[in-house]
């Protein structure tokens, strides 16, 4: 199997704490030339499995590697844990979206899109997707049920970017309960081997 990747995507991330939970191995190609012959969307992940298929994006992708290697199970099969742990996902997700937003113009400040109204819309989502989290983890050590899952995965992968391009953002004074489920996440071996390289 084959990755589409970019070192610093959030999304990239995501798959590969899922293959290295799962203990899948994967060759990364780090240039996008030819992605669009295999993904019109053009985006990393995209991961080309050993049929040579392409697969995206990365909900689809982690749910293709969670069916291809059964254990450590990252979605439940049950029906209602299935969706919880895939609204998990689908907040992660969020969240990570909101601060790519932010932070783009960080990084291309030439291209900034959007007056300040629409940053502090995005800001609010971050905002709110914590606290959303936080609410819904309680005092469990996993997000969702007994054991780690994808819920975990996408709250760890958008927690971490959070850190990585906006660390001005302090999340762990009003949420302690993330602060400590991120300790517990970078122990990780699938945490420690995907750390992005600093900037
Ligand atoms: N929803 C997608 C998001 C993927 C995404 O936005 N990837 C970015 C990199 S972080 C990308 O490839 N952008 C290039 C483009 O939009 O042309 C997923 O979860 O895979």
């Amino acid at each position: 199997m084959k990755l589409y990747a970019s070192p610093r995507s959030p999304f990239v991330r995501k798959v590969r704490i899922a293959l290295a939970e799962k203990k899948i191995s994967c060759d990364l190609i780090l240039d996008r030339k030819g992605i669009t012959e295999v993904n019109p969307l053009s985006k990393v992940p995209t991961l080309i499995r050993d049929d040579g298929k392409a697969l995206y994006d990365s909900p689809v992708i982690v749910e293709y590697l969670d069916g291809l290697v059964p254990k450590p199970q990252l979605i439940p099969e049950a029906f209602e844990a299935r969706i919880e742990v895939k609204r998990w996902e689908a907040l992660g997700d969020g969240v990570a979206d909101a601060t790519v937003a932010i932070s783009h113009d960080r990084v291309h400040p030439e291209a900034k899109r959007q007056d300040s109204a629409w940053y502090a819309k995005q800001q609010l989502k971050v905002d709110l997707g914590l606290a959303q989290m936080a609410r819904d983890l309680g005092d469990r050590t996993f997000c969702h049920g007994d054991s780690f899952s994808l819920a975990d995965i996408a709250t760890g992968y958008a927690l971490c970017y959070l850190d990585l391009v906006l660390p001005e953002v302090d999340w762990r004074t009003p949420h302690p309960n993330l602060k400590r489920l991120m300790e517990r996440y970078a122990a990780r071996d699938s945490f420690k081997l995907t750390a992005p390289p600093a900037a």
